[in-house]
């Protein structure tokens, strides 16, 4: 979704797709998870993260940027994540741990037990509004669905919170190409509506590697803004 870039922001943006490509090749390693704020690692790095409904594919998503099939669990079985998971990209004999990548709990899954969906709002709520080091937040959207009103719920938070997000399409492979044409402009439009979000989406597949590249490089760009 780059079209009407000038060719010194394109020069850019494959720039940082180069060195994301470099550094996600590199050490990538889980950290900790943390089901309540008072287990979050210090502050000092930066840190994105991943929220989106339940099953819409976060952790998926996150595998697939790191090209591990599976540092981060996924499941058929939504609300599987219950805790905030953080891993560092970077580090090792490579050098500092350049940023961290947050895989947060799914929300609006209909079977949740009323204690789960409480427990999820205190900690995702308290996480998003005070986290100082927390750069950006992409926010998942199945292609097949678009904003659901419990998204909309989110977006509306992050927008108070004035948290900065950027909407990105997941399972894009699921729908047809005119679908999926249809489905970006909607989901644009309504992005651009919010304060909070960023004005481009992000369209991937996970399991087709579709969009991944570049999102690897907005993912480095954010950490560094
Ligand atoms: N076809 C297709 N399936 C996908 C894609 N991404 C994820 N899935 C599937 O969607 C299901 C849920 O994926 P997860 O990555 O576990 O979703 P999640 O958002 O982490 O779910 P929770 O942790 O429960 O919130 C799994 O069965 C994945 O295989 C994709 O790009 N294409
Ligand atoms: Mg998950």
């Amino acid at each position: 979704m780059s079209e009407d870039l000038t060719p010194e922001e394109q020069d850019l943006r494959a720039e940082y797709e180069e060195r994301a490509r470099k550094l996600f090749s590199g050490p990538v390693s889980f950290l900790l998870s943390a089901p309540q704020l008072k287990f979050l690692p210090e502050p000092t790095v930066p840190e994105i993260a991943f929220a989106g409904r339940s099953n819409v594919g976060k952790s998926s998503l996150l595998n697939a940027l790191t090209g591990r099939k599976a540092i981060a669990r996924t499941s058929v079985t939504p609300g599987r994540t219950q805790e905030l998971n953080y891993f560092d990209v970077g580090g090792g004999e490579s050098g500092p741990v350049q940023f961290r990548l947050v895989d947060m709990p799914g929300y609006g899954f209909a079977k949740a037990p009323l204690a789960v969906v409480k427990k999820w709002r205190f900690l995702v709520n308290d996480y998003l509004r005070g986290r100082q080091v927390l750069k950006r937040t992409l926010l998942l959207i199945d292609a097949r669905h678009g904003i659901k009103p419990v998204d909309h719920e989110i977006m509306e938070m992050l927008d108070t919170a004035a948290v900065s997000y950027r909407i990105v399409l997941t399972k894009a492979d699921k729908i047809k190409a005119s679908e999926l044409e249809e489905v970006t402009a909607r989901t644009l439009a309504e992005a651009r509506k919010h304060s909070g979000a960023y004005p481009e989406l992000s369209v991937t597949s996970a399991e087709k590697g579709m969009g991944i590249a570049e999102l690897r490089g907005f993912v480095l760009e954010s950490a560094e803004i």
